[in-house]
């Protein structure tokens, strides 16, 4: 073990000498602290390498899925600090998100019509990439449990877009990016007929289907373009996670199925229900698609639509050498290209090894036409021989895998264990494990998923924390384990607790590369990041009345909102339309008004409006919700709503 001395860079004598020259140290030593809170020096050492002080930054800022809070939780490592809650899918009050007309209208073009949903499950935050390493510019992330992919500007970490698939009635495996984010992958997962028809179960054979959409993301726009995606149709075979290829598998995509035998439960019908029907088979498959051809198909009009949206019917895609499958071990989950991109590394849930395939070999495999066969519908099935780099075993449960700056070395989740293994996945040989507390899900490294991961950290994001933290009821917090993978040997360093849904992925991009905006160019729409048609001037506020309805321009700067005062009829539409005035950074103004549900968040420079029919009779204070000055409580103005 290394020494104290040098793992701190200071004596614990020198430490105490502070103490004695009246330094406004306390006059513990490091020696006496470690006996009061019974720290080991291993203990000291894992906290010397995430403690940050204060002032002190984060080398990287995490994305993580928040889960069924339909939310982004972003956080720094190593000291697992988290900084923000980005709102995706659900309302929340503190950024004004679902609450604004500008984030209620992201929300409701994000909805079936007429519905609007006020949650989601995130699972997979994908962050943008130029030539396959992360360019800090977008965030995207999948809702599973409403077909649908967010799209976040990380020049304010504001969602900006939500897309409802319009073929699928489920999915997960979204959301994963192209190496130059053309295109943003989401998969289905439970089959179903696509474009939301009925169809009875008695044809779930014939008239169900998953896929994988490719949504088109129009860069110079920030948006993705529904018009110019597709989706490549697939039979019902529950498909599961995907990654896309990069480098020498640039152009392809790979997605993995966990119930080939296209089993519908049914304890009506007497049969075992879905976990063992759609564990019967020893294989299942994983779905290869040349991309780049489907899309040129897309692009030559071989599409079908359905539901206004592009779809590559399997008999095109068979028909033009653009889907093929290729065995997979039992119920497999993760499927994870390497870095190089010339393997992929398949994990099967109810086995004990991890799969690692060539793709030159796949390629050859096509080319050569060896098929073991074709599945019900005509795909061709790859020879699994002949298409296999190695098969390694880990131990129970494989589910996730990430990648080291070294090559082939490779990192693979442990459910059943609740461990990590650390692997050479050329050679095939295991380098080490360690333990974690408890039932891991996924596991991410720094830049993990890019053609240039960093190493340093893993985080492994555990399912259950059981006894890790204070006792909170029955609803545990989820358990973020920060362990260091700087060293041959992992070691374990700090549990985060996770308390706000269940986090599935999370992506870690190097702090140097993100560049938000400090505040807002004068009068913007942040969920459009264009000007605000509604923004004014300090000095050129104004009300505007016409026919029932009362247009409000203010403004908010210290220590008032303008107008103070507003009058309006019982019934009219009143529009609230404020403008932080302010400069300075971090002098966020908010607005609200009393019981009516309306509340805003004003950031320097931004502008958002808040429209309701006031019709309640009555005196409604409104007020500013953030402390922003001395004044922040004068910060005041009531709305008078005159009964009818
Ligand atoms: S995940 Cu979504 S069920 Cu393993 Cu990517 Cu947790
Ligand atoms: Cu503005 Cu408080």
């Amino acid at each position: 073990m290394k020494s104290l001395k040098r793992i701190l860079g200071a004596s614990t004598a020198a430490i105490i000498g502070f103490g004695a020259a009246g330094a406004a140290y306390s006059a513990e030593s490091l020696d006496d602290v470690m006996k009061r809170r019974g720290l080991s020096q291993k203990d000291l050492l894992a906290a010397a390498k995430t403690y940050t002080p204060t002032g002190g930054r984060d080398e990287f800022v995490a994305f993580s899925s928040g889960g069924q809070s339909g939310q982004v939780i972003v956080y720094g490592i190593p000291s697992m600090r988290i900084l923000k809650y980005v709102s995706a899918f659900t309302p929340e009050p503190w950024q004004g998100f679902g609450f604004d007309d500008e984030s209620k209208k992201i929300l409701e073009e994000g909805s079936p019509k007429g519905n609007v949903l006020t949650w989601g499950d995130t699972h997979h935050p994908a962050i943008s990439e130029t030539n396959g390493e992360y360019d800090g510019e977008w965030l995207f992330i999948n809702d599973k449990a409403n077909p649908r992919i967010a799209v976040i500007n990380l020049h304010d970490f504001e969602t900006q877009q939500i897309v409802a698939n319009p073929v699928f009635q489920s999915e997960h495996g979204g959301a994963f990016v192209t190496p130059n984010t053309d295109y943003v992958l989401e998969a289905a997962q439970y089959a179903a007929p696509l474009g939301g028809e009925y169809a009875p179960l008695s044809e779930f054979n014939e008239k169900y289907r998953g896929g994988v959409t490719y949504w088109k993301f129009d860069r110079e726009a920030g948006r993705i373009d529904p018009s110019k995606s597709f989706t490549v149709e697939m039979p019902p075979y529950s498909q599961d996670l995907s990654d896309a290829g990069k480098l020498v598998s640039d152009g392809w995509s790979f997605t993995n199925s966990f119930c080939s035998e296209r089993y519908v439960g049914g304890i009506e019908s007497g049969r075992p229900p879905f976990e063992a029907g759609c564990s019967a088979n020893d294989t299942d498959f994983l779905h290869i698609v040349n991309w780049k051809k489907a899309a040129e198909l897309i692009a030559a009009g071989k599409g079908k639509e359905i539901n206004g949206h592009q779809v590559l019917t399997m008999d095109v895609a068979v028909a033009e050498g653009v889907l093929f499958l290729a065995p997979e071990v039992k119920s497999p989950h993760g499927v994870d290209v390497t870095p190089d991109g010339k393997f992929l590394i398949v994990s099967g849930k109810l086995d004990t090894q991890v799969t690692v395939y060539s793709f030159e070999k796949l390629q050859q495999a096509i080319k050569d036409k060896k098929y073991a066969g074709e599945d019900p519908y005509g795909i061709p099935i790859l020879d699994l021989e002949s298409v296999i780099h190695k098969q390694i075993d880990l131990g129970l449960g494989p589910l996730h895998t990430q990648f080291d700056s070294t090559p082939c070395i490779a990192y693979t989740s442990l459910y059943v264990d609740s461990q990590v293994a650390k692997y050479n996945y050329c050679e095939g040989k295991i380098l080490d494990k360690v333990s974690v507390h408890y039932n891991i899900g996924h596991l991410m490294t720094m830049e993990g998923d890019t053609v240039a991961p960093k190493g340093k950290y893993l985080v492994a994001l555990n399912k259950l924390a059981i006894d890790r933290f204070n006792p909170v009821g029955p609803l545990h917090p989820q358990n973020h384990q920060l362990i260091d993978i700087g060293n041959s040997k992992m070691e374990l360093l700090y549990d985060m607790p996770i308390p706000l849904g269940e986090p599935h992925y999370v992506v870690a991009i190097s702090a140097d590369k993100l560049k938000p905006l400090v505040r807002y160019k004068y009068g913007t729409n942040s969920r459009t990041g264009k000007r605000h048609e509604a923004a004014v001037r300090p000095g050129r506020e104004k009300i505007v009345r016409t026919d029932g309805r009362v247009d409000i321009y203010g403004t908010a700067i210290r220590s008032h909102l303008t107008p103070e005062i507003v009058e309006v009829e019982q019934g009219d539409v009143v529009s609230f339309h404020f403008t932080n005035a302010e400069r300075a950074e971090d002098e966020t103004h908010g607005f609200a008004v009393d019981t009516y549900n309306v509340n805003l968040s004003l950031e320097p420079g931004k502008t958002a409006s808040a429209t309701f029919t006031a019709d309640r009779a009555g005196v409604f204070p409104y007020f500013c919700t953030e402390f922003c000055s001395a004044l922040h409580l004068e910060m005041q103005g009531y709305l008078i709503v005159r009964p009818k």
